[in-house]
Order: structure tokens, then C-alpha cells, then sequence
């Protein structure tokens, strides 16, 4: 039997379907998500939340004119396989393949690309209020999590919409969950608003609106189905069992749409955001306002599969998974653990022993593995919320009073708080520690999630102490370490599994601003090559030192372990009696270890060449694996090899003695 899928491909065509077809174009839609994310995985859970909605949108709005913004916009695959790409759908976050976010230069439906939360309702207001500057109608649609309303600039951006434009919509898509289970007071408010009795409220909205309608019967008669569907609604999905109602609200009674209505923004809801017919009629009521209006819809992770649904968190982003039973392929055998479970286990163990110590997480338990510390210590763990700027200036304050908060926070969404970093932490010289995991590439997420910059974005902060642990032991050595402090300190680490290397039962303390030799130069003749291997960039480095030995090369490999305080001594040691230093980093090489390393041999008019390896100064795309991406972009043995051997092929090479001035 033929799909309606096979023959829609365009907003146009979802346009043509009769509300039947497109009911029966929503069960195909979920089923095309679960079996071709199934090879590669993907964000399935919050896909499969928003069918419905994405198929209203497009049936009552006009994109690439009107304007879709979606927050994080992990949840726009619909979109995608509705706006031209359902044949490259299959390569969705692989090499060559879509991305796995909205991203502009993907398709003129993508307005806006994002990866990080809490940046659509700002955007989409820039965009009304060029739009009301240029004189245009078209519509601007942001479609917004309930996590969203954990992160402070969407309170910015609600803060400003009221006296900004009156024609902005709104999707409050309203899930219960962020990754984990969504926190804090906006989701208990959230969630004391769905149990209003609002309905009454929209359906005489609706009917008011609908009585408006050329077709005033039927329109009337819609309506009263519309409010048969909202009753629905409030039975079975609104009306969340919550005996304690009365305790949260502490008043005894429901919450209410204030909070909305005081910013000026209209505000609809809740309804279910599964109910095509009333999603479809709230959304043209919604164009037809002539006020900011948002509209609260009741959406389920993972709807239409029951293992998403029985795991909300699981499902929301993962890897390749069983289509028929949801089963995840487990680790191979003797696969190491990945360095965020070995941060947790080390966590707990830390803040057994030290009770100064706590774990603050911006909505990333598992992802960061605070988990393990959530379980363990639940009163010595804290999730902010999606609000990085505000876990750091969070942990700041609790420094002051004599605590060691570790900020559990990825490279690339600490980016959001570099200011508290300057301002709260590094300025007032507290001992707040970092930890950054996916410190390098994210692979099938792409330029959004790669953490590239921190080393470059923090060694200009005074006070830093900034580390790369070679493999999870040195990592935890550094999270012991860094306890010890009296200034901030930074742990960069990878996404994944550790090297296999075993955890020591008592980590070390590290001293500050020292390197290890990992291994010196032999007595062997041959050309002396020094290789400063950053992190996990010592298996590379091993691998070229292997190589390079074969042709006669002699090379010393040194792991750095801090990039501030540089271990100026070791580093100049090592320059010193090397024809070619080679530095290895797993980060941008503009202002990355290789730069802190220049800049120290110019300083002390060290001249020795510096072969630098490291990202180019461009944004890195998304691919399927980040061995693909290193082999493209050059961070390989093969490459520090040819580099190395170019640099004696370009120029005869002068002995260092001969170049290089003594060494006060
Ligand atoms: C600044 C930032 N911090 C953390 C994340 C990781 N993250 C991706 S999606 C997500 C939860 C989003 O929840 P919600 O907006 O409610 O959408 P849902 O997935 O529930 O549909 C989080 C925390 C991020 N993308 N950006």
C-alpha cells in the first residue's frame, strides 16, 4: 500500500491532505522516524513528540515566508522530512549527510540555526521586529520546550515581546522533561497550569473566533469539536495525577496563566498537542491574533514507541537502537568506560571525603554522569536547570562561603557563561572547579556540540589553573588536584571512552603547572623531535613518535598536563635541544596550546621550528565518526609525520646549538 509519506515532500503537499490523510500521514511520519534513526540513532524521543504539531504548522503557515524557529532544534526532523530533504532523511547527523539541528545553510525553510537552548524566542523576536520594521506580514512561529523556560535569556526574550511587536506566536511545547526529568519552580508551574480548567476559557475563544469564519456553521460545528477534543484533552493528558497540588501551590489552589498574561502575551492553553484537528485550529486562531500570544501544548517524548515512552531520557538523543524493541547495542567487550562515568564515580568518592564539595549540573545529569553523585549524595547535588550562566555564578557564591563547587558543564555550553566565569569566578579569584567533558569533537552533532575553544577562551582569564588529563586515572588525579586549590580551576576532557587505562584507588595530587615526560629522547643519533601531546592526544603522538623512530628520527614525547600554568621549564628543556617541536591539541589552533607554546619560545628566543597540529581556524561540520573528521582536518600520525619531514625537506635544518642561545 502506498504512503502519503512517498508523496509528500513539501509544505504544499501537507497542505492538500484532508485532516484523515493527515492523521494517517502523522503514524507514518513516527514510523519513518523510528526505523531509519534506528541505523545511526538521533534525537527519536522529541521527534516523535512534536508530529502533530509540525504537521499543523505547516498545514496553516507558509514557510520558507513565514518563519519556523525552533529552540535547541533537536526536535525539527519532521520539519526536515516535510520541507524537501525525507530522501537524505536516512543520512541525518552522518558524514555528507543533513544535520542534525536546523542549520540555514541546509534549506531556506531552516531560518534560523541553533544547537544550544534558549536562543529561539530571542531570535524569533529579531525577526518580528524586522519584520514590523520592513512593513512584511509574514508570521514568525517559535516553538519552545518547557526546558526553555529553565534558561534565562527566554525570560529576556519574554521580557521584551510585549512591547516589541504585537504579532508573535509562541509553542510552548510541554513535555515534562528536558534531557532528564525538567527542574525547578517554571516546571511545578507548568505543571499547576495544566490542571486549570483553561479549556472553558480557549473554547470560547475559539467559538468567538470561529463565529467570525465565512463558513459560520460549520465553523460552529468545528468549534463544538474542538471542545469535545479539549474535554478530551483534559482527561486524558492534562489532568496529570498531582496529589500535591495544594502543597506546591501552597495556597490551595491552581496556577494560572499570570505569569504570561503580565508580560502582555496572550496566552492559550493547555491543549493536546497531539489532537491534530485542535492543534490546527489553535494555530489559525493564533495567526489571526493581533497580540503576542503563546500557546501551551501538552506534548509526549517518545509517542508511538513504547520503549521511548517507558524511557523519556534514554530516548531523547542515542545512538543506534533495535526499531522493533528499542534495545541499544551494548559497549563492545573490554570497551573502557567513558570519562563521564569515571568523573561521577570519582565525584561521589570526592565528596565522601571532603564535605566542603558539591556537584552542580546545568540539565545534564547523565550526560555529564552527576548522576552518579545525584544517587549517591543526593543532598550534595544540584541540577540548575538549563542555565549555565547562573550554575556558574551559582557556584561562585557558594565558594564564597567555603565550598568546592564542581561545575559539571560540556565545553561548548560553558561558552554561554564565559562572562560569570570572568566576572563571578576568575576575577574574585574563587575556587570553583570545571568540569568540561566533550572537550573536542562531538562527532554526529557538528559545529554546535564541538568543544574546541575553551583553552583559547580561558588562558586569557587571570587566576586560571586549566588541565588536560592524558587518559580517566590522570583525570581523576586532576579532579583531586583541583580540590586543593585556592584559585579556579578547568579539567578539559573527550566525549567517550576512557584509554582502558585502570583508576588508581588514591589519586595523586598533581603540582601545579608541571608536565610529565613520557618519554625522553633515546642515546640514539637521529634528528631530535620533541612532541608535546595535549590530552588525549597522546596515542597520536605515540604513534607518529613509533613512525618517525622507524626513520631514524629521535623523539622525546611529552604530556603537558596543564595549558595555565604552561610548564615553561620542561617546555623549554625540550625546545631547546630539538630541531623540531611538534605540538598536539585537540582544540582550535588559534590561541590553543600550540599558541601558549610559540609564544613562551619567542619570548625566550628559543628558535627551533614549531610544527603545530591542531583544528583550522573554520567551523568543523558534523560527520559520522570523529576519526573521519581528524583524517580530513589533518590531526593524524600520518600528517605530524609529513609535517615533521617537511620541515627538514624545506630548509636544511642548522643544529639547535648552532641557532639556539644558551639557556639562562
Ligand atoms: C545551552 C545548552 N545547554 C544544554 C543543552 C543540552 N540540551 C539539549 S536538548 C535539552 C533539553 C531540551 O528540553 P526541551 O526544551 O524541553 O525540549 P524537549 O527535548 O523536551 O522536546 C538540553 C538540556 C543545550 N542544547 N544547550
Amino acid at each position: 500500500m502506498s504512503r502519503y509519506l512517498d508523496m509528500v515532500d513539501r509544505p504544499e503537499h501537507v497542505k492538500k491532505l484532508t485532516l484523515e490523510q493527515q492523521k494517517q500521514l502523522a503514524e507514518e511520519i513516527r514510523h519513518e522516524l523510528i526505523v531509519k534513526l534506528a541505523k545511526n540513532g538521533g534525537h527519536l524521543g522529541p521527534n516523535l513528540g512534536v508530529v502533530e504539531l509540525t504537521l499543523a504548522l505547516h498545514s496553516v503557515f507558509s514557510t520558507p515566508k513565514d518563519k519556523f524557529v525552533w529552540d535547541v532544534s533537536h526536535q525539527s526532523y519532521v520539519h526536515k522530512l516535510l520541507t524537501g530533504r525525507k530522501d537524505r532523511f536516512h543520512t541525518i547527523r552522518t558524514t555528507d549527510g543533513l544535520n542534525g539541528f536546523s542549520l540555514r545553510t541546509e534549506s531556506e525553510h531552516d531560518c534560523y540555526g541553533a544547537g544550544h537552548a534558549g536562543t529561539a524566542l530571542s531570535a524569533a523576536l529579531g525577526m518580528c521586529a524586522a519584520r514590523d520594521q520592513r512593513g512584511g506580514d509574514e508570521h514568525v512561529v517559535c516553538i519552545f520546550g518547557d526546558a526553555a523556560l529553565t534558561n534565562g535569556i527566554s525570560f529576556e526574550a519574554l521580557n521584551n515581546i510585549g512591547h516589541t511587536t504585537k504579532k508573535f506566536i509562541g509553542i510552548l511545547n510541554d513535555n515534562e522533561w528536558s534531557i532528564a526529568k525538567n527542574v525547578g519552580a517554571i516546571a511545578s508551574y507548568l505543571n499547576k497550569l495544566i490542571q486549570h480548567p483553561r479549556y472553558n476559557q480557549l473554547q470560547k475563544e475559539l467559538e468567538r473566533w470561529l463565529r467570525r469564519m465565512p463558513k459560520g456553521e460549520l465553523a460552529i460545528a468545528l468549534g463544538h469539536k474542538a471542545e469535545e477534543a479539549i474535554k478530551g484533552v483534559v482527561t486524558e493528558v492534562a489532568l496529570r495525577p498531582n496529589p500535591s497540588t495544594i502543597d506546591v501551590d501552597g495556597r490551595g489552589g491552581y496556577g494560572s496563566s499570570l505569569i504570561f498574561e503580565e508580560l502582555g502575551l496572550r496566552y492559550l492553553g493547555p491543549i493536546d498537542g497531539h489532537n491534530l484537528a485542535l492543534v490546527t485550529e489553535t494555530l489559525e486562531f493564533a495567526k489571526s491574533c493581533d497580540k503576542p500570544i503563546v500557546i501551551h501544548m501538552l506534548t509526549k517524548k517518545g509517542k508511538g514507541f513504547e520503549a521511548a515512552l517507558q524511557s523519556p531520557e534514554k530516548f531523547h538523543g542515542l545512538g543506534p537502537y533495535d526499531a522493533q524493541t528499542g534495545a541499544t547495542i551494548p559497549p563492545k567487550l573490554g570497551t573502557p568506560p567513558n570519562y563521564q562515568d569515571i568523573f561521577g564515580q570519582a565525584m561521589v568518592k570526592l565528596c565522601q571525603k571532603d564535605n566542603s564539595i558539591v556537584g552542580i549540573t546545568a540539565a545534564m545529569p547523565t550526560g555529564t554522569g552527576l548522576k552518579a553523585l545525584e544517587k549517591a549524595l543526593p543532598n550534595r547535588y544540584y541540577d540548575v536547570g538549563i542555565a549555565e550562566e547562573h550554575a556558574v555564578i551559582f557556584a561562585a557564591g557558594m565558594a564564597t562561603m567555603g565550598y568546592r563547587p564542581v561545575c559539571a558543564i560540556y565545553s561548548t555550553f560553558l561558552q554561554r557563561a564565559y562572562d560569570c566565569i570572568h566576572h563571578d569566578v576568575c576575577l574574585q579569584d574563587l575556587p570553583v572547579i570545571f568540569c568540561m567533558d566533550r572537550a573536542g569533537l562531538s562527532a554526529n552533532d557538528g559545529p554546535t556540540h564541538h568543544g574546541l575553544y575553551d583553552i583559547a577562551y580561558l588562558r586569557c582569564l587571570p587566576n586560571v589553573i586549566a588541565m588536560a588529563p592524558k587518559d580517566e586515572d590522570e583525570l581523576v588525579d586532576m579532579m583531586f588536584t583541583a580540590t586543593h586549590q585556592k584559585h579556579p580551576t578547568f579539567i578539559r576532557y573527550p566525549r567517550g571512552a576512557g584509554e582502558g587505562v585502570p583508576v588508581k584507588d588514591q589519586p595523586k595530587l598533581l603540582e601545579i603547572g608541571k608536565g610529565e615526560i613520557v618519554q625522553d629522547f633515546s642515546a640514539a643519533r637521529g634528528h631530535k623531535v620533541t612532541i608535546f601531546a595535549l590530552g588525549n592526544m597522546q596515542k597520536i603522538a605515540k604513534k607518529a613518535a613509533e613512525q618517525l623512530t622507524a626513520e631514524g628520527f629521535n623523539c622525546a614525547i611529552i604530556n603537558p598536563r596543564f595549558t595555565k600554568p604552561l610548564d615553561e621549564e620542561l617546555t623549554m628543556r625540550f625546545a631547546s635541544v630539538s630541531e623540531v617541536v611538534v605540538t598536539l591539541e585537540d582544540h582550535v589552533l588559534m590561541g590553543g596550546y600550540g599558541s601558549t607554546v610559540l609564544e613562551l619560545l619567542s619570548e625566550k628566543r628559543i628558535h627551533v621550528p614549531v610544527v603545530r597540529i591542531g583544528w583550522p581556524d573554520q567551523f568543523i561540520e558534523h560527520a559520522s565518526s570523529v576519526d573521519y573528521l581528524r583524517q580530513k582536518h589533518g590531526l593524524t600520525a600520518e600528517n605530524t609525520v609529513a609535517k615533521v619531514k617537511a620541515q627538514f625537506n624545506a630548509a636544511p635544518v642548522t643544529t639547535s646549538e648552532e641557532v639556539k642561545p644558551k639557556l639562562a
